[in-house]
């Protein structure tokens, strides 16, 4: 079936919310808050005989969402405002579930999801519908809190096990122990590429103590230091640090990006596509790319499912592909609801080769996580 065919030929008839709960093995713990089982929602937009899918991860620490109030949104709210829609008409789809500054994870789950309709619709990779510029990309592994050797073992063994070389230390502790985990994984592998991610943990005076001894570490970036309403302090510490200041909960939105780089405060943003989605990401990137400030791909902690999702966002573009996109882990959980996980291979991952996001979901595993019945 052609395009011009397809248009008008297929609507959606109903989007559903499925809460589930998957333990993880390792769980992530970071300054702002831990995630000790993945408490996610399944999206799933229906069309004709075809299915969207996508993960919707609850941070209510960052966005004020649960579990709960996704799948409210997603049954009350945005699944019925689809219903009847084209689902190739993906910008209508944004401005019908726009109009509300929250909800964001919710809107972001359902956007991809009508992005992975959209690719089944067509018979094409959502890589290569955003734009296909790479077959595939580099990807870094958060390593979560912990006693500072537990936390380079844990980087030994991703690196050795998968290829990775890219991590992103988790700090916003004391700033002692910050400086000891990242030079506990320096130590274990000096040739890494490292940064850090303080999720709001420091005080002004923390981030100031924390900044050079960093460096001189060989972070390359450090993510989040203080207060999100601390700007002017966030625009200081930009200024002054030698490597780049990335906005990730600070820049939450395409208006609150626009914001940031106008203050001078962040000198790379992080785009999370499980929360604004492909459609608001790819307009980020442009402002992004508009203002010559970098970019990474970042996670939220995504299971499988996110992790397609990411995959295929960061490999489409230049913008993108440059930089090692935080989607590695699901591999921190003890299990998960895809029949096969991604693959990893020298430190790489690949866009899967499907129509969409080429997700398949394991119904046994589906039936035994979920909570709603
Ligand atoms: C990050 O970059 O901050 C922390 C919370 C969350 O949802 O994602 C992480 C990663
Ligand atoms: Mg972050």
């Amino acid at each position: 079936m052609g395009l011009v065919a397809a248009r008008g030929t297929l609507t959606i008839t109903r989007v559903e919310a499925i809460p589930y709960s998957v333990p993880y093995r390792v769980p992530g713990r970071f300054a702002s808050g831990a995630v000790e089982r993945a408490d996610n929602v399944l999206v799933r937009v229906h069309a004709g005989d075809l299915v969207g899918q996508a993960e919707a991860q609850p941070r209510p620490y960052t966005y004020g969402e649960t579990q709960a109030t996704i799948v409210a949104a997603v049954r009350q709210r945005l699944g019925p405002a689809l219903e009847g829609i084209d689902p190739l008409a993906t910008e209508l789809i944004d401005a019908r579930c726009g109009g509300t500054p929250g909800d964001r994870v919710a809107r972001g789950a359902v956007d991809l999801a009508v992005w992975d309709l959209v690719g089944q619709v067509l018979g094409v990779p959502c890589s290569t519908l955003l734009g296909g510029f790479a077959p595939d990309v580099a990807v870094a592994h958060m390593v979560s809190f912990g006693e500072p050797a537990a936390m380079a073992d844990e980087a030994v063994a991703t690196a050795e096990r998968f290829g990775i070389r890219t991590f992103k230390v988790k700090v916003g502790r004391e700033v002692d122990i910050d400086l000891a985990a990242t030079r506990a994984i320096r130590e274990a592998l000096p040739s890494a590429e490292l940064y850090v991610d303080a999720n709001r943990g420091w005080s002004q005076e923390d981030a100031l103590r924390a900044g050079e001894p960093l460096a001189e570490l060989g972070v390359a970036a450090i993510e989040e230091p203080v207060a999100l309403e601390d700007r002017r302090g966030r625009a200081r510490l930009a200024s002054r640090w030698l490597v780049p200041l990335v906005g990730d909960e600070s820049c939450i939105s395409l208006g609150h990006v626009a914001r940031e780089l106008d203050d001078g405060a962040v000198g790379m943003v992080s785009i999370k596509v499980a929360r604004t989605g492909f459609t608001e990401s790819r307009r980020i990137l442009g402002l992004c790319l508009g203002r010559a400030v970098p970019v990474v791909v970042g996670s939220q902690y995504e299971g499988g499912v996110g992790a397609l999702a990411t995959v295929a966002f960061a490999s489409a573009f230049a913008g993108t592909a440059e930089r090692p996109a935080e989607a590695t882990n699901f591999l921190d959980l003890a299990d998960d609801l895809l029949v096969d996980p991604p693959e990893i291979r020298g430190g790489r991952m690949a866009p899967r080769p499907l129509p969409g996001l080429g997700i398949e979901i394991d119904d046994d595993r589906l039936e035994h996580y979920r909570i709603d019945r």
